[in-house]
Formats: C-alpha cells, structure tokens, sequence
C-alpha cells in the first residue's frame, strides 16, 4: 500500500481506502461505498471546506461540539504546550495533573446549585455510563441497594455504548446487538408538535410528565434510581418540551426521592443561550453529564458533575469507587477545555447567544423557515432548532416516516454548502456560537433554497405538499 500524503489528499485514493478499510459510525457501508464518502479539509469559524474545494456552512457544529467554531488556535497552542510540558498522566493512585484539577475547580464555578465535584471521562457515552454506575452505587451506599432503575424516555439520545443505546430511546439501536442493560425503563417523549398537538402544550406538558409518576408506580417508588434526561432533546430532534414540563418532572422526582440527571451533552456550555441547558429549561439535577462543548470538541473529553448529596455520600461512606479510565481527566483535553471556557467567557459568547444571536436565529427561523409551505413547526432556544417536515402544514399532517423527506432535504443542504442534519422527518440547526447575525441570514437563505429543490423532488415523485 502506497504511503498516503495527509496534506494533499487524492479524492479517489482517499475514497478507495475508506471504501476498503474504515467502518463509519451510523453508517450503511455498502450505501457509503457506492456514493464514495467526502473529505472535509480544513475550517474556519463556521466554514467548512472539502477536498473538492466547496465551502461549506457548517449549521451542525461538527456533531453539536464546535461550540467556539473552527480554526482558534489558541485551542492548538494550549494542547501544544501541555503536551510539551506533561502529555500523559492519570488521576488514579493519588495523583493529579493541574489541568484536570483547575477544570473541576473551573465547571465547579459554572454549574448550577450545589454541582461542586467532577468526574472526568472521554466521551459522552462515557459519561452516562459513569452516570447509571455512580446512582446505582450510590443507592447501595446508601443501604437501598434495590433501587437500580433508571427512567428515560423514548427518542432520547444518551449515546452508543451498551449502557448509553439501552438507557437512550432510540427504537432502532434496541433492535441491533442486544440484549440490552437490565433496570431501564422508558417514557413516552414531550414532542408537543408530533405527539400532542391536540392537546395545549400545557395540558400536554403535563401528561408527559405524569407518565414518569405512572412509570414510577409501575416499577415501584422504591425500586427507581433515577431519571435521566436532555434538557432539550437532540439527536431526537431538536425537540424542546412545553413550558411546564420539566418542572412537574422535578416535583415527582423529589416526591419520591429519584435522583434527577440532566444530560448536557449537547445542551450545555452556551447552546441554549446559558451555560447549561438546565438553566434555561429550570432544572435542578443531582448530576449532569457533558462532553462536546466542553472542548468545542477539539479533544474528546467529557464529565459527571456530581451535586453534594451524591459525592458526599459516596465520598463518606462509600470507600472506593471501582470506576474510571485511562484518559480520565487527560492533562491535554483538559488544558484544551481550560482554554475553551476561557474562550467562552472572555469573549462574553455565551452571553451573546443568550441576548443577541439567539434570539435573532430564532426569531428569522420562525418567520423565514416557519412560513415556508414545507415547515409545519419550528422551535428552539438559543442556538439549537428543530423544524418539523409538513406534507400539509395547514391540517397537520407530518410525512409517512418511511418517505424519508429528511435525507432529501440534508442531500440537497449538502449539494448547496450548507450542512443541516435530518433527524427522521425534522431538519436540525445547531451551528457553531460565534456565527454572526450576517451569517444566520446566509445559512437561512440557503435552507430555503434547499426547502425549495426537496419541494421540486417531491414534485418529480409524484407528492404534492399542502391541501
Ligand atoms: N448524550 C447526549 C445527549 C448526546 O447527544 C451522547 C450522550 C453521547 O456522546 P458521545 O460523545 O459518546 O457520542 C450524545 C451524543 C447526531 C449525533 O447525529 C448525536 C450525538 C452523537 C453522535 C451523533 O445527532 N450525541
């Protein structure tokens, strides 16, 4: 095999490689190689270039990470000079690095209430699975070592690892590699728009909400850990639950005395237009997990924030806690974490989000995008959105899920420079923090222009839209 230039990559040798030796996450192989995958070059604050020389608008953030957008290079000196001064070493036998130490002292001064101790790991998925170890554990410090459920909802995204695809609620990764984690338990989700739009959203808010207290008793109160949720879902798409809901969630969770863990993978570190998305939402949880804005996603790295009740108890009686990784709290992706939030403050972005370009990407998506004939429904908060796909919008009839209109309208976005996500039938934005209000006008003229070429796609199938 001939040796490969990195730099100035050969489209058909890159693609011939990929083709024979790299599986891709989510991915139908077979579909991949037919087409041939893309080579993303290099970016630049919320541009993408290719390998064909496109430019691209990158509306997705990478996956929900690049928080900070592309190119800081005060991200690559900080991982540099941490690398040269110690680029390894671990937190397990009584040692620390400062990197990972000033980062727990650092996430302790943003996070809400009493979310003083950090537990690092690498990726989301990580995360959660430190999340149902850690409640579980900390129920049989607690003498209650029956209490080992924990509640999600379905269409919830809490990652792909064995623990993460089992506690998420996604209906197609249950069917693939199980049996999945034993003591997890779904809820229907709060997706007011395509689940309850009979209903007022309130009425609606509060039904979801007394599906977790039916759960609950199902189970048995005292046989449940905790409940775990986003804030606002993500991979699910984009979907922000009706004003009430989170807040009756809260009050059953202490009715009962169930741990409440919000998962901030995506929601936190400025998406919402606050720090966490439990800010905006009104959430207060025992614990959260983060990853991607965390480092804008430059590094992997991730963490538990754990609330006094549980590290306390775990600390106190609970001897040692047989748990962690290799890479938890990396002296590099913690170093680059530093610099991110000192990114994120500095230069005051997550305010920014919260007063200006938030409100103005939600504000011209609702006017721009929610008029469009193909829209039935946007929502959002901050920099995420979520729209709705509509093959009558005036009598609210949604597409069959098997007609993907999703995948035909993130083709085109993808043909025309613009990177929009499809989750099933609900197009997604969640760009990177910096983007300017100039550049929301850009990437939402070119939304409707893709709104647009799906509308003549389904036209040359043979379905119309609208009454
Ligand atoms: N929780 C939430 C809420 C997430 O969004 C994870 C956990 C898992 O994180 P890791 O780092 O293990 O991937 C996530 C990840 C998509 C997409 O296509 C979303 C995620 C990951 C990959 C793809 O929307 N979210």
């Amino acid at each position: 095999m001939n040796a490969i230039n990195p730099t100035a990559p050969d489209n058909d040798e890159i693609q011939a490689l990929d083709a024979e030796h790299h599986l891709h996450p989510f991915t139908d192989t077979q579909a991949l190689n037919a087409k041939g995958t893309r080579i993303i070059e290099r970016a630049e604050g919320i541009y993408l270039w290719d390998s064909e020389g496109n430019k691209i608008i990158d509306g997705m953030a990478g996956l929900w990470c690049v928080n900070v957008g592309y190119g800081r290079s005060e991200l690559a000196e900080a991982a540099k000079a941490q690398m040269n001064t110690l680029p390894y070493y671990n937190t397990f036998f009584q040692t620390t690095t400062s990197p990972a130490t000033r980062l727990a002292k650092e996430l302790s001064t943003l996070t809400p209430g009493d979310l003083n101790r950090f537990f690092f790991a690498n990726s989301g998925s990580e995360a959660i699975d430190t999340v149902i170890r850690m409640v579980r554990r900390y129920w049989e410090v607690e003498g209650k070592p029956w209490r080992k459920v924990l509640i999600s909802r379905h269409n919830a995204y809490h990652g792909s690892t064995i623990a993460g695809t089992s506690l998420g609620g996604m209906a197609g990764m249950h069917k693939q590699g199980g049996p999945l984690l034993p003591g997890i338990a779904h809820i229907r989700q709060p997706y007011w728009y395509g689940e309850g739009a009979d209903q007022n959203p309130q009425e609606f808010a509060l039904a979801c909400a007394q599906a977790l207290e039916d759960k609950i008793l199902e189970v048995g109160p005292d046989n449940v850990a905790a409940f775990v949720g986003e804030p606002i879902q993500g991979a699910g798409g984009a979907i922000v639950p009706p004003e009430g809901y989170w807040a009756e969630i809260q009050r059953i969770c202490r009715k009962y005395d169930i741990l409440l863990v919000a998962d901030e993978v995506i929601c936190g570190f400025g998406r919402t237009g606050n720090w966490f998305g439990s800010q905006t939402l009104g959430i207060t949880p025992d614990l959260m997990s983060m990853a991607k804005g965390l480092s804008s996603g430059y590094l992997p790295i991730s963490a538990v924030a754990v609330g006094d009740r549980v590290a306390n108890a775990l600390i106190e009686k609970g001897g040692e806690f047989v748990h962690g990784f290799t890479y938890s709290g990396h002296p590099v992706s913690a170093a680059v974490a530093l610099e991110n939030l000192r990114i994120l403050r500095d230069e005051g972005i997550v305010k920014q989000v919260g007063e200006v370009t938030g409100p103005y990407f939600q504000q011209q998506l609702r006017e721009r995008i929610g008029s469009h004939p193909l829209i039935g429904h946007v929502e959002g908060v901050g920099l995420i959105a979520g729209m709705a796909l509509a093959q009558d919008k005036a009598n609210h009839t949604l597409f069959a899920s098997d007609l993907d209109v999703g995948t035909i309208c993130r083709n085109h976005c993808f043909d025309n420079g613009l990177i929009m996500r499809a989750c099933g039938n609900r197009m997604v934005l969640s760009p990177p923090l910096i983007i300017t209000q100039e550049e929301i006008d850009q990437l939402i003229d070119k939304a409707l222009h893709c709104l647009d070429l799906t509308v003549a796609s389904l036209a040359e199938m043979g379905i119309s839209i609208g009454a």
